[in-house]
């Protein structure tokens, strides 16, 4: 039995804008894996080392590529990470890059129980569109995409747009 061809999908974005609201509930109607690069590298200890700065351990890039390759190559995964250009560009069919307004993350983020400079450095981070610029560097201007991420309709809207794109796409390659 040929097994049916599904795309991988990157979700990405500044942390705060609905990444993984919007990629389990996206996993849960398309029946695509869902994969979060944090959960991952807690799970596998894929750290190389401790940023003192932040307070957070670093994580081993390579290693993450590594414990993914098998899945990737198989397809239908959808990956959640505040960053893009850490992946191989080949793995990926589209991206999207979630969009908040600043309030809005600012609100989110600060009942998540951030404070001080890690709350202001990640709303700056969305303010200068980083991980936007970061997409765009790293992948085919074509595939990256910007969802706005602000309230529930945004949050149904992409749902939607996601879900038409995925059926289209699983049509036009099997
Ligand atoms: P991320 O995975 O990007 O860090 P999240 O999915 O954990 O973000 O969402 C952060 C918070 O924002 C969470 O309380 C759910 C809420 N949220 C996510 N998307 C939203 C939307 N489109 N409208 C309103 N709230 C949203």
């Amino acid at each position: 039995m040929k097994m049916k061809k599904q795309p991988n999908i990157l979700l990405t974005g500044t942390p705060g804008v609905g990444k993984t609201t919007l990629g389990k509930e996206l996993a849960q109607r398309t029946g695509l894996t869902y994969v979060n690069i944090g959960d991952l590298a807690k799970e596998g200890d894929l750290y190389d080392g401790y940023d003192e700065e932040y307070n957070c351990p670093i994580l081993d890039e390579d290693r993450v590529v590594d414990e993914l390759e098998e899945k990737m190559a198989l397809g239908g995964v959808i990956v959640d990470y505040h960053g893009c250009d850490l992946f191989p560009e080949r793995w990926f069919h589209i991206v999207f890059v979630l969009r908040t307004d600043n309030t809005q993350l600012y609100t989110r983020l600060e009942s998540r129980g951030y404070t001080g400079r890690k709350l202001q450095e990640n709303v700056q981070c969305e303010i200068f569109q980083s991980i936007y610029e970061e997409a765009r560097e790293a992948y085919k201007e074509e595939i990256v995409h910007q969802l706005p991420s602000n309230t529930p309709q945004d949050m149904d809207n992409n749902l939607d747009q996601i879900l038409q794109w995925t059926e289209q796409w699983i049509k036009e390659h099997n």
